[in-house]
């Protein structure tokens, strides 16, 4: 196995969950990392939660060849991931990320490109440690060129629950259209997404975006129950701190534009309603301004 070389760009939470199941399976991974991440993972990558680990990982800030390479960047850095994997031989690239086009992002530079998403749960508890926090399914589908069944492999091989679907980009945006409720309101109300369904406030608002962003995808081509799927999410991931909460309390930049921003584009082209996301996508950029 060791002539098949795995790739992991980005090690946050989710990069560092995989990476550290498929190195763990006997693959050969190589991360890329920066800042403290970097730093820490140099001495040893730890997973706790569900399943416990050390790892001693081989690390860099740069791209290697791989057979297959994992984008695991928040959305704003897929551009600047694309450009770096067209300077080596990436292999199969799929992204399993956040938001809205980071696939068309990584075609426009990149030959064969997969689409992801995942519903693994994993947070980071500090630099060099990830907390696995529960298990989900990771749908994959083609995007562009080929290779995909060596994505599969992988995963499968190294215990991550895979499925392939015909249109990636539908389950994109079943996940993108319930991180468009519970994300930003989490983040500008500072509560666990639990939290949604027990405040009536909250739960109106949620339902109100939910429906907007229900019709923007029905309008794409998708059709989602939002007001469900996000009920079910919320139920299931009570006690998270979502994404974008965890960003805005560190004073990062957020994936907003990525979710919310896309919706309120795609509608707006097409004649929509979208105030309640517009609303949004306003309020957590506010945010960013004041806190970044
Ligand atoms: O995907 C998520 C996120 O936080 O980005 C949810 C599903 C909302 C879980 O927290």
């Amino acid at each position: 196995m060791s002539s098949f070389k795995v790739q992991i760009f980005g090690a946050g939470a989710l990069g560092s969950l995989f990476g550290a199941l498929i190195q763990h399976a006997g693959f050969e991974v190589h991360f890329v990392a920066r800042g403290k991440q970097l730093e820490a993972l140099k001495k040893s990558l730890r997973v706790e939660g569900l399943r416990k680990m050390e790892l001693k990982v081989d690390v860099s800030d740069k791209a290697v060849d791989a057979d297959v390479t994992f984008v695991t960047v928040k959305a704003y850095d897929t551009e600047e991931a694309a450009k770096s994997l067209a300077k080596v031989d990436p292999g199969v690239v799929c992204s399993l990320q956040n938001g809205i086009g980071n696939e068309e992002i990584l075609a426009e530079h990149l030959d064969n490109v997969v689409g992801g998403v995942t519903t693994y749960g994993a947070n980071l508890k500090d630099f060099g440690v990830v907390v696995f926090a529960g298990e989900g399914v990771t749908y994959i589908g083609e995007f562009k060129g080929k290779g995909i069944e060596k994505v599969e492999r992988v995963l499968k091989d190294s215990g991550i629950n895979v499925e392939v679907v015909e249109d990636i980009k539908e389950k994109i945006w079943e996940k993108a259209v319930v991180n468009s409720v519970i994300n930003p309101i989490t983040a500008i109300f500072r509560v666990k997404n639990g939290e949604i369904l027990r405040n009536e406030f909250l739960w109106e608002i949620a339902k109100k975006t939910a429906k907007e962003s229900e019709e923007v995808a029905r309008e794409v081509g998708y059709e989602i129950n939002a007001v469900e799927a996000v009920k079910i999410v919320a139920e299931k991931t009570a006690e998270n701190i979502s994404s974008m909460l965890q960003d805005v309390m560190k004073g990062r930049k957020t994936e907003i534009d990525f979710i919310n921003g896309v919706i309120v584009k795609e509608g707006e082209k097409r004649g929509l309603d979208v105030c309640y996301n517009s609303f949004l996508w306003r309020a957590v950029k506010a945010i960013e301004k004041v806190r970044g």
